[in-house]
């Protein structure tokens, strides 16, 4: 059985979403992100987080879908396209 290169780095954001939307809400919350930064020992500044959440969260609704997530990933090139 043959992936496509796109349904695996959804596989991959997935377990990276569900790791941060610890209640399985569907929506990474601002605390849920800070808690996962946390445990991971990330320490970012009031200002980074911001700035880290207006990144995440473009509609500003302090909730990231799955959809805003996987936008995100490809902003960035982490799908390699
Ligand atoms: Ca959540
Ligand atoms: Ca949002």
């Amino acid at each position: 059985m043959t992936h496509s290169h796109l349904e695996g780095v959804e596989e991959i954001a997935r377990a990276m979403f569900d790791l941060f939307d610890q209640d399985k809400s569907g929506e990474i919350q601002r605390f849920e992100m800070e808690e996962t930064l946390g445990k991971f020992g990330v320490k970012v500044t009031p200002e980074e987080f911001d700035l880290l959440m207006s990144e995440l969260d473009p509609n500003g609704d302090g909730k990231v879908t799955f959809e805003e997530f996987l936008e995100l990933l490809h902003k960035h090139n982490f799908t390699g396209n």
